[in-house]
């Protein structure tokens, strides 16, 4: 028996008992455990067995079907000061989120089991990994916690030598939309979850505790939780360069992560090694460069476009141990959706037969859970405890027009603007209209923990304590052209553009200064190899007038943040606009 936490075994007490759990179950992570937990959910129906010949190991789960993705809406941050959460945030006053969510945990769990989940976000023996202590009362949040975090015995060893940790109570509750409340606490590193079992409301390491929780906690300690992909880029002289890619949520990042180089480049010797597809904690190091942690040991990836031809390394994880939740499934049981080949499927996301007018077979957020070890590209430094230093940061997002294939900005205080004034178009990985541009900030807009003000004062200060920092630069990989297609081909394709940024980043290119940043040069993107060389002007053009409307738009935007915004983005935002005239 190992020795426990006051603190801890003080606050599952209380928790059991508020919540009148009948059992409580404290997780070791072990296979037998996982079997268990698996079979359970055969039994109630939670899972469903996938062909055993071949998916061995894999099971679905469909959810409610009011509970499909993050809820924006009904996430808050409870701050004593509501000016802390910024303009950002829903905020309630911590009190009053206590006393509803107390409301709605009483006797939440009578006749269910509480777990108790152990976990570290980053390798267990790194410094800067973080620990934290989910309770819920979801089989399937247990068991998707174990493939994205290091769930178990050795987090419980970690956190009683650490002797703190991040508190998460969670439970489904009843489904019912209209009780289902996330709620953070940053000041008491505690985060409160009722109502949901789906991804980023439920599992509570990921977006709740490795974001929200650890910005507020980066802020004071002087470093970055974001919303970034971390890869390390092997170019044929075998130099590997480390990249972290903020990218808004189905925007590109588990794709960019494990991409396959096309053709000419794979013969010539690039080789990509993947270390994370969505959250990246940013230290500076002593040497003045800036290095990186991926605090997740699994992927939550979006299913749909998920292919042998777009991503390849994906699809070679799926065929064992993966969770599926809200796929399709084919005549063989197999999982399918949109995207993956030409099989017509048997039964849709909710297990209906399939019937093209009840809208796609797969929800378009449906997810594939799999461990990091499954990633034939997994890199051999993601576990090191000391992080990888990064060349580049790119922010990137999803823009039918205007922001080009790719720009670098000047330095680090214009490429903090250039992340501040990011736009996007919403996607399906939150509940809400679709395709509508909204600005996200550094693609953080739904995870940052305090006011943006606060969050870009924050990043010139990193910035500061850097002596080489990372460049920055922009990408959009979802230029349209007229009849609505998709101008660059993207995926693999997308490292002609890396290749572009490591050239930028090492000086060995020229570019096109604009007041918005630099661009290629005529013929700098290399397309040898392409089947069809996309109009390369469309993607790259500087539209001045659209320009122009941007930077007042952002100008605009800036104003929700008065006057917390720094000094030196206004100085930014004046000098692009005096330049552009
Ligand atoms: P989250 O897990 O929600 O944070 O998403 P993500 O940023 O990891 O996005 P992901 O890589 O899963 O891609 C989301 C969707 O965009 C998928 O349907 C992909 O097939 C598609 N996609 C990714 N990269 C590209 C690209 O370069 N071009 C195009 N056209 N689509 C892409
Ligand atoms: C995202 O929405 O950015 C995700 C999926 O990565 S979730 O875990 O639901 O946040
Ligand atoms: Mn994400």
């Amino acid at each position: 028996m190992t020795f426990r936490l006051a603190s801890l075994t003080k606050w599952v007490e209380q928790a059991a008992a508020h919540a009148r759990a009948d059992h409580v179950h404290w997780c070791d992570g072990s296979d037998a455990e996982n079997q268990r937990l698996i079979d359970l959910m055969l039994e109630t129906g939670d899972l469903v067995r996938l062909n055993e010949q071949t998916h061995p190991d894999c099971y679905l789960h469909r959810s409610d079907p009011d509970d499909v993705a993050r809820v924006e809406h009904l996430t808050y941050v409870c701050t004593e000061d509501p000016h802390d959460a910024g303009p950002n945030n829903n905020w309630m006053a911590p009190d009053e989120a206590h006393a509803l969510m107390d409301d709605l945990f009483a006797g939440c769990m009578e006749g269910r089991t509480l777990y108790v989940v152990p976990y570290c976000m980053g390798p267990i023996d790194s410094p800067f990994s973080r620990c934290g202590v989910e309770i819920t009362d979801s089989p399937y949040v247990v068991v998707n916690m174990r493939l994205m975090t290091r769930m178990g015995s050795d987090a419980l060893e970690r956190i009683e030598r650490d002797g703190s940790f991040v508190k998460g109570l969670h439970s489904t509750g009843d489904l019912d939309p209209e009780r289902r409340f996330i709620v953070h606490f940053p000041e008491e590193l505690s985060i409160q979850s009722f109502g949901s079992g789906y991804g980023g409301n439920a599992l509570l390491g990921k977006k709740c505790h490795a974001l929200r929780i650890a910005s507020h906690q980066a802020r004071t300690e002087g470093w970055l939780a974001e919303h970034m992909l971390i890869v390390g880029i092997e170019n044929p002289a075998g130099e590997v360069r480390y990249l972290a890619a903020a990218f808004p949520s189905a925007c590109g990042k588990t794709n960019m992560a494990m991409l396959i180089p096309p053709e000419p480049y794979r013969e010539a010797g690039w080789k990509v090694w993947t270390l994370g597809d969505d959250i990246a904690w940013l230290h500076p190091g002593q040497d003045g460069r800036l290095y990186a942690i991926n605090p997740e040991a699994g992927f939550f990836g979006v299913a749909p476009g998920t292919s042998r031809s777009t991503n390849p390394n994906a699809l070679a994880m799926l065929n064992k141990g993966a969770i599926f939740t809200n796929v399709a499934v084919t005549e063989d049981n197999q999982p399918w959706w949109e995207g993956l080949d030409d099989r017509v499927p048997a039964l849709d996301w909710r297990g209906r037969k399939y019937d093209p007018s009840n809208g796609p077979a797969a929800h378009p957020n449906s997810r594939f859970t799999t461990s990091m070890q499954a990633c034939p590209s997994y890199s051999d430094q993601a576990e090191n405890p000391d992080g990888v230093p990064i060349d580049a940061i790119i922010f990137g997002g999803r823009r039918a027009q205007l922001a080009p294939l790719v720009l670098q900005a000047r330095d680090w205080e214009h490429g903090v603007l250039v992340g501040a004034a990011m736009a996007s178009e919403t996607t399906a990985a939150a509940a809400g209209q679709v395709g509508v541009v909204r600005r996200d900030p550094m693609a953080m807009k739904p995870f940052g923990g305090y006011h943006f003000g606060d969050y870009w004062q924050h990043w010139l200060e990193v910035g500061q304590q850097l002596t080489h920092p990372p460049a920055i630069f922009q990408v959009n990989w979802f230029r349209r052209d007229d009849e609505g297609g998709f101008i660059w081909p993207g995926f693999g394709d997308n490292l002609r553009v890396v290749e572009w940024i490591l050239d930028r980043c090492r000086g060995q290119v020229s570019a096109v200064e604009t007041p918005v940043g630099f661009l290629p040069e005529d013929g700098a993107i290399d397309l040898s190899g392409l089947k069809r060389a996309p109009d390369m002007n469309a993607l790259l053009a500087y539209d001045v007038d659209g320009w122009r409307r941007e930077l007042s738009e952002m100008a605009g935007f800036f104003q929700e943040f008065e006057p917390r915004v720094p000094e030196s983005l206004h100085g930014q935002l004046a000098r692009a606009s005096a330049e552009i005239g």
